[in-house]
């Protein structure tokens, strides 16, 4: 059994290995095992991701291990990052001599190389991306999928191009195709520009995603970062101009990591379980043969016959003709978020028939054999991720709320969720806000989700009443 989801965080330890996603005995802080149904959510989701990505991006792959001479050229990058870098001192019992990082991301293992493939105006774009592990030494408290030491999917895009101007829209690219990627996945984000004092070590600006969790706290999926020339003036990376002139790319990156699941699993989960879009579920469909001595043969063929027919379909299809009691059955595919569920009694054999229910609803409906096609099949794929935006959104909602006033936005982001706040861009108004609420700022609006009616853009800033922007304030993962 679950707690229930109402406790999330429990909810969460539980349904991560009861679900069997992941194994959460691996002896190292912060690193874990990726159990084989798992091991099939991540892989379904990140090809997702993978498609969107080859549309105009080259995959490519760059080492684990960084030089500590090139990691510590780019200043802010350094300043970022040297208290989480996991360090490789030794070969053997050789001291090095120089030591190797474990990538913590891979700027500084890849830029010094795009100086290298980078010549002239022709070279650019250059857009590429990996799907590699990362390695943090995180001091915060660590959680399997949320918070890592070692990040075992992170896809990270790098681009370079012309200038500034078309770096910004390659920004704007890359925050359309996370969106897609979301809204593939029916998960609700709210797009923030990050405060200049919680931007990527190196940006020059910072665009996140943020989901809301269950229990308030938010949850950064994703970030695309604008670089400028930043790094390309710390690795020398210059392109030849159609007149002949030299000047610096500028680049951006952006990155995504298993946090997509972890909001997946928790954004969508119920009491009973993980509740899976169609499209990611490991399972699509399980078909459960409801067997009474004497009966079973005609049960047993058509629960065949039709297994044979989603699986010539193309589908996920599972005939579950275990010795457990259908009672059991149910659990263990409700637990697994399987979407859809097919029951075969011996009343159905006879009258070729089918009962039908959705994981996320309580009703059973019937169908005949030959009504159960393709087409149907298809629209309820797509029905159920309807639903399940719906309920997230709704959830996403009743979790917002505007305040003018400090100590009800403490109020309301300590118990319930994301306050949003006008706040100017001033440093200083923003640690009033987060030192009067212990939350963090997340940002103002880089745009409002098309969910969220009744905002204004602009307003009188909560701390010193100067020219403020829609903020959004919450306790964070
Ligand atoms: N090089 C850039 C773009 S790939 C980069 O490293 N950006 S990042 O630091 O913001 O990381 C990208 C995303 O990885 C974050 O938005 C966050 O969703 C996720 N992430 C960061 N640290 C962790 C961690 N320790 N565990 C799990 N996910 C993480």
């Amino acid at each position: 059994m679950l707690p229930p989801k109402q406790n999330f965080s429990e909810w969460f330890h539980e349904i991560i290995q009861q679900a069997e996603i992941m194994d959460i005995r691996y002896p190292v802080k912060g690193l874990y095992v990726w159990c084989p149904f798992g091991f099939k959510i991540r892989q379904l989701v990140y090809s997702k991701l993978r498609e969107l990505l080859d549309r105009d991006h080259d995959e490519v792959y760059f080492p684990a291990l960084i030089p500590e001479t090139e990691l510590g050229k780019e200043g802010e990058h350094i300043k970022g990052f040297e208290d989480e870098v996991f360090w490789v001192t030794h070969g053997g019992l050789e001291p090095l001599d120089v030591k190797l990082a474990l990538r913590p991301t891979s700027e500084t293992a890849m830029y010094p190389i795009f100086k290298l493939w980078i010549r002239s105006h022709a070279d650019l774009p250059l857009k590429v991306y990996q799907i590699v592990n990362t390695f943090r030494y995180e001091t915060k408290h660590t959680r399997p999928l949320i918070r890592l030491r070692e990040i075992t999917s992170f896809k990270e895009a790098h681009t370079a191009h012309r200038s500034y101007e078309e770096a910004e829209e390659q920004v704007k690219e890359a925050v359309k195709l996370y969106k897609e990627f979301y809204d593939f996945l029916a998960i609700p984000y709210l797009i923030f520009r990050r405060p200049d004092w919680d931007k990527f070590p190196g940006a020059d600006y910072t665009i996140a995603f943020d989901t809301i969790m269950p229990d308030g706290r938010t949850l950064q999926i994703g970030t695309v970062h604008h670089l400028a020339d930043n790094f390309a003036r710390t690795f020398d990376i210059k392109y030849e101009t159609p007149d002949g002139d030299h000047a610096y790319v500028h680049q951006t990156c952006y990155g995504i990591s298993e946090r997509c699941i972890a909001s997946l699993i928790s954004i969508h989960g119920d009491d009973l379980g993980l509740i899976l879009p169609f499209e990611v579920a490991p399972v699509q469909i399980v078909i459960i043969p409801i067997l009474y001595r004497g009966r079973e043969a005609q049960v047993e063929e058509l629960s065949r016959k039709l297994f044979e027919k989603l699986k010539d379909y193309g589908y996920r299809v599972l005939l579950d003709d275990s010795d457990e009691r259908p009672g059991a059955k149910y659990y263990k595919w409700e637990l697994k978020g399987v979407p859809v569920r097919f029951e075969i009694g011996p009343k159905e054999a006879e009258t070729g028939t089918v009962v039908i229910s959705f994981r996320d609803e309580k009703k059973k409906f019937s169908l005949s054999f030959e009504e159960i096609t393709k087409e149907k099949i298809e629209e309820w794929a797509k029905e159920l991720k309807q639903r399940l935006r719906n309920r997230a959104i709704e959830m996403a909602k009743s979790k917002i709320k505007f305040f003018d006033n400090l100590d009800d936005l403490a109020n309301w982001i300590e118990q319930r969720g994301v306050g949003f706040v006008y706040l100017c861009s001033s440093t200083e108004c923003g640690e009033v806000v987060e030192e009067n609420t212990k939350g963090s700022v997340l940002g103002r609006f880089e745009e409002l989700p098309d969910w969220l009616e009744g905002f204004e853009y602009k307003g009188k800033c909560i701390v010193c009443g100067g020219e403020g922007y829609l903020t959004g304030v919450a306790k964070t993962y």
